[in-house]
This record gives structure tokens, C-alpha cells and sequence, in this order.
């Protein structure tokens, strides 16, 4: 029984632009989804996992398969359908999952076979069942998992072309910020895979470089911290020699002893969610934990970086409260908090969040012809109308915040002060680069959008 597992790629993510722009290739992260579902796959099922971020494959001079299996975030549903599609028209039967047909099912319910709700570990050794047997069911729903039945993933099936091997340790989170899709998905409880599961996992990881793909790596609770410890403790122990990048809450910066035994276990880099630079920001979004203790989000940056851990910031544009000039401010905000790379993405309703639900009764989805404008999802376009943005207006914001914070004097700055310390200042040179080539590629793809934009207006005044 041969098994076709497909990431669905979208040209208009920057991940995809490795061709445009060198730099891109550090963003190629294996897609950590389908070698998790490899995992639960039995041996009688031949696998091959195709990564279609690395190039479209000719599927046509490819073997056919007996079952295709799709995964899709929001912004790949759109080419999803369409590889879908062609290998429905020779009779395979597709099977989709993953974080966009569970918000969409009804969508995905029509242009696939059957689709797998929820978390994969307890239900897809049925589905392969019933596809062997010819008797697939239209919907499977997984539920959350129970962590220890997370296997170790099958990182031996995609080599090559990847900067980063990708590992998961914990899922969920309970703080359900309004744009955010994870406590919907994986739900509000903070879940741990055994810490002995982690360590085995990542001796089989080759790549020397990881993403931890936690949406948390350590939680917000004490129990949920002293857990991170001992998980570091036994990766620092097991002497793994990789070197890895997190997310986690600002809450990382609390403590000394967890930042030390972070930076033991391998830890080079963490990406911290400031959102936004006004408290009142926070409080629109939801995001009230960023403003406990008083925080001096200075100081905290400070914290981390002493114990050779690089800062990337994210913030978001176009909040309710985002006026022009916005852009700049979180550019300076960006600055003075001192990390040392600032990703900035626009506010964007993605299905099953609060915020979708609240744009949507307010009828302020711009793009909304779906699933053709799905491919927008990527947070690096508008998609919604903004309360004091025109879209001219947040595209120049967003274009203001990147060109001054990427300016050759602050990066100058930032890498003088990164090879002083000693700080891993070619890691966060590259990552700079890429920030930074990928500025004249997304002016050329805001045109693109204004156009589409202006067309479709057009149409519906016409209409
Ligand atoms: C790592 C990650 C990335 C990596 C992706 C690496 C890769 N190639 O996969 C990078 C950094 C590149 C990335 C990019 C983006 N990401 Co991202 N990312 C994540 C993150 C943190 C973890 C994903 C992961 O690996 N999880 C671990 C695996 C094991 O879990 P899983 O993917 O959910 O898979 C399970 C189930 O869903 C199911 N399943 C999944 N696929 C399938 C398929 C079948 C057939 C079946 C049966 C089951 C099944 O089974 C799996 C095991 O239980 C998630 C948050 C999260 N908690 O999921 C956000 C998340 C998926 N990303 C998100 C977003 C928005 C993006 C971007 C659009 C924007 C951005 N700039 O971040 C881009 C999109 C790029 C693109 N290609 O279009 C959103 C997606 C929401 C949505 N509705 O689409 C999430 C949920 C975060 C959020 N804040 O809401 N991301
Ligand atoms: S943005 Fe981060 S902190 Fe907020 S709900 Fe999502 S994962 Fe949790």
C-alpha cells in the first residue's frame, strides 16, 4: 500500500522564495505535521512524504498511490484543494487534516474524500484501516491526544534542503489571544509529552539546528515551568549537541536558573509575541499576560540575551487602536526593547478565532471569495478592513516599521553589539538578511495585492 503525504505549498509565503532570495532557505522548516503522521503509520504502508516548499514534483511520473493524506494551515487550503483534485480525478482517495480543515470543515468536506478533525494520534490508524478496506468514512474526528501516544516522528523520511529538523514537546495553551488559532485547536489545557520521549526524538533529529515548534516551550504556570527545567536539565544531560529556537511567553525572562539550563540544553534563540507596543493593544487583543508585574519588556530582553540566547520579537499591525504611525512606533518599541530581530505580521482573521467571529459580525473581511483568497492568509497581506488604516495606509506602515528597523545603521548597530558579547552574531546576521532581502519582494507582492484589491472592488460596485 503505497501513502502519499503532501504539504501543499503557497507561493506567496516568503518561505517558499529561497529561489528570489538566498536568504529564505533558513525559513524551510520541515513539516513536522506529516512525519508526526508517518509515525503512526504502519509498516505495510510505503510512505513518502513530499514537501511541495521545496518544488512541485511531477506527480505524473510519480508511482500512483493508494491513499493521499494533505495537511494545510489556512494559507495553503487553496493548493491543497487543487492537489486534491488531481489525484481525486484518478480515483485515489484523499484524505485532508490539519488546523485549516478542522475550522473549515464544511468547505473541506466537499473538495476531499474524508476529512480528519482535531489531533491525528487517535484516529488515523483507523483511517488507514478503512481506506485498505475501501471504506472510508466522510469525517474522523481525533480529538486532543493523550501526549504519551505521540510517536517519535519519522524525521528519516525528508533529507536534505532543510536549514532546521523541527520537534514538538508540549501542545496547547491557555491564554486564547484573539488572533490565534492554538487554544481552539489544541485546547486550553498545557499538555507535555514525556520528557524521555523528547530526548529519544531528538537523538534521531540529523539536522544540527531545531525548531522547537511549541507554541510555548515553557508555560505560564510554576508547575509548568519546573517541568521545562527538568526537560532541559535531561536534554543538557544527554549531551545532544544540537542548538534550537523556541517559542515561548515573555515569562521566560522570570527566571535565571531556567534561562541558564535553556542555554545548557542548546537553546540559541527564542521568539517572544510583544503584539503590540501600547498596553491598551494588549488588552484589545487579549493578551493581558504580557502586562502582569508591571513588566520593563527592556529589562526582561536584557535577561535573555545575557545568557546567549538571541530575541526575536513579533509584533502585529493593524490592532483597533493602531492610528498611522504605527509602524514606527513598533519599530522604536522594537529598538528599545532590544531584540535582535522583529517580525511584524498584519492582523488577520484567521477561521476559529475570536477575532474571525468578531470581524465577521462586523462585515470587515476584505478578501473573502473563498477558498481563492485563503492564499492572503499568510499574515503578510491585509486581508480585513482596518479602523484607522486605509490599506495604502497600513502597506506604508508596515513598510515604515521594516525599512527602519532593518535600516544598514540599526543593523550595524545591533551585529557591532552582537560580535562585542560574542553573541552568535552570524545567526542573527542571516536571520537579518532574510528580514531584510525580503523587503523590495513584498513591495512587489503589495502591488500585486492593491491590484486584486482595486479589481474586486470594482467588480462589486459593477455588480
Ligand atoms: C511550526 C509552525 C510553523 C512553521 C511551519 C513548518 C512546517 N513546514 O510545518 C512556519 C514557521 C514555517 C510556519 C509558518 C506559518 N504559520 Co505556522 N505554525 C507553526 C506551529 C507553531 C506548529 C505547527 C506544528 O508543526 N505542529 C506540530 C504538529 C504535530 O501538529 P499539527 O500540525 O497540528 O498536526 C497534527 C494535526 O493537525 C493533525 N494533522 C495535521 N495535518 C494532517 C493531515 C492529515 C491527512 C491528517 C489525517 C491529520 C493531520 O495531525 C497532527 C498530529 O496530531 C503552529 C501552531 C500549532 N500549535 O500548530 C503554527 C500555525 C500552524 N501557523 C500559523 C500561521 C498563521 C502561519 C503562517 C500563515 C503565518 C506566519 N507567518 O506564521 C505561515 C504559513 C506559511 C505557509 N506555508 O503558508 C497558524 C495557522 C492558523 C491557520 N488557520 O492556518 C498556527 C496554528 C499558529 C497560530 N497562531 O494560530 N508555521
Ligand atoms: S498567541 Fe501565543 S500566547 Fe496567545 S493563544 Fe496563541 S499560542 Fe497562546
Amino acid at each position: 500500500m503505497r501513502l502519499y503525504l503532501i504539504n501543499p505549498s503557497n507561493s506567496l509565503a516568503s518561505i517558499v522564495k529561497f529561489k528570489q532570495s538566498r536568504w529564505n532557505r533558513y525559513r524551510v522548516w520541515k513539516p513536522l505535521s506529516l512525519m508526526v503522521l508517518a509515525g503512526l503509520t504502519p509498516a505495510e504502508w510505503e510512505i513518502s512524504i513530499v514537501d511541495e516548499n521545496l518544488g512541485v514534483p511531477d506527480y505524473r511520473a510519480m508511482p500512483r498511490p493508494d491513499l493521499v493524506g494533505i495537511t494545510a494551515f489556512t494559507s495553503q487550503a487553496n493548493r491543497a484543494y487543487e492537489v486534491a483534485s488531481y489525484f481525486r480525478r484518478l480515483g485515489v482517495p484523499v484524505v485532508m487534516g490539519g488546523i485549516h480543515a478542522t475550522m473549515c470543515l464544511d468547505e473541506a468536506i466537499e473538495r476531499v474524500d474524508s476529512v480528519v478533525t482535531g489531533e491525528a494520534e487517535g484516529i488515523w490508524p483507523q483511517v488507514l484501516e478503512d481506506a485498505r478496506h475501501g471504506s472510508l468514512k466522510i469525517r474522523y474526528d481525533g480529538g486532543l491526544a493523550e501526549m504519551n501516544d505521540v510517536p517519535l516522528a519519522r524525521h528519516d523520511l525528508l533529507n536534505g534542503g532543510y536549514a532546521l529538523g523541527a520537534i514538538q514537546t508540549t501542545r496547547g495553551c491557555p491564554l486564547n489571544c484573539s488572533f490565534c488559532s492554538v487554544t481552539t485547536f489544541n485546547g486550553a489545557k498545557y499538555r507535555q509529552r514525556p520528557i524521555p520521549d523528547v530526548v529519544r526524538e531528538f537523538r534521531t533529529i540529523r539536522e544540527k539546528r531545531v525548531l522547537v515548534v511549541d507554541d510555548n516551550l515553557i508555560g505560564t504556570r510554576p508547575e509548568h515551568i519546573a517541568r521545562a527545567k527538568d526537560m532541559f536539565l535531561a536534554m543538557a544531560q544527554a549531551n545532544l549537541r544540537k542548538e534550537w529556537i523556541a517559542q515561548a511567553t515573555i515569562n521566560f525572562a522570570d527566571d535565571e536558573e531556567l534561562l541558564a539550563l535553556a542555554a545548557k540544553a542548546g537553546c540559541s534563540g527564542v521568539f517572544i509575541g510583544f503584539e503590540s507596543p501600547a498596553p491598551e493593544g494588549l488588552l484589545e487583543i487579549g493578551k493581558k499576560f504580557n502586562l502582569l508585574k508591571g513588566r520593563d519588556f527592556r529589562a526582561s530582553v536584557r535577561r535573555i540575551r545575557r545568557h546567549n540566547i538571541l530575541v526575536a520579537g513579533s509584533f502585529i499591525i493593524g490592532l483597533d487602536i493602531d492610528e498611522p504611525g504605527i509602524g514606527k512606533r513598533i519599530a522604536e518599541a522594537a529598538s528599545r526593547y532590544g531584540v535582535d530581530n522583529l517580525n511584524v505580521l498584519f492582523l488577520t482573521p484567521l477561521p476559529g478565532t475570536r477575532l474571525w467571529d468578531q470581524m465577521t459580525s462586523q462585515g470587515r473581511i476584505a478578501l473573502d471569495t473563498f477558498p481563492e483568497d485563503w492564499k492572503y492568509y499568510t499574515l503578510t497581506f491585509p486581508v480585513a478592513q482596518y479602523k484607522h488604516l486605509s490599506l495604502d495606509g497600513i502597506i506604508q506602515e508596515m513598510m515604515s516599521c521594516n525599512r527602519n528597523f532593518y535600516s544598514s545603521p540599526r543593523i550595524a548597530r545591533r551585529l557591532c553589539s552582537n560580535l562585542w558579547q560574542r553573541r552568535k552574531p552570524l545567526l542573527s546576521l542571516v536571520v537579518t538578511l532574510s528580514y531584510k532581502n525580503n523587503i523590495p519582494m513584498d513591495c512587489r507582492a503589495y502591488a500585486d495585492l492593491k491590484h486584486y484589491w482595486d479589481n474586486r472592488h470594482n467588480c462589486v460596485k459593477e455588480s
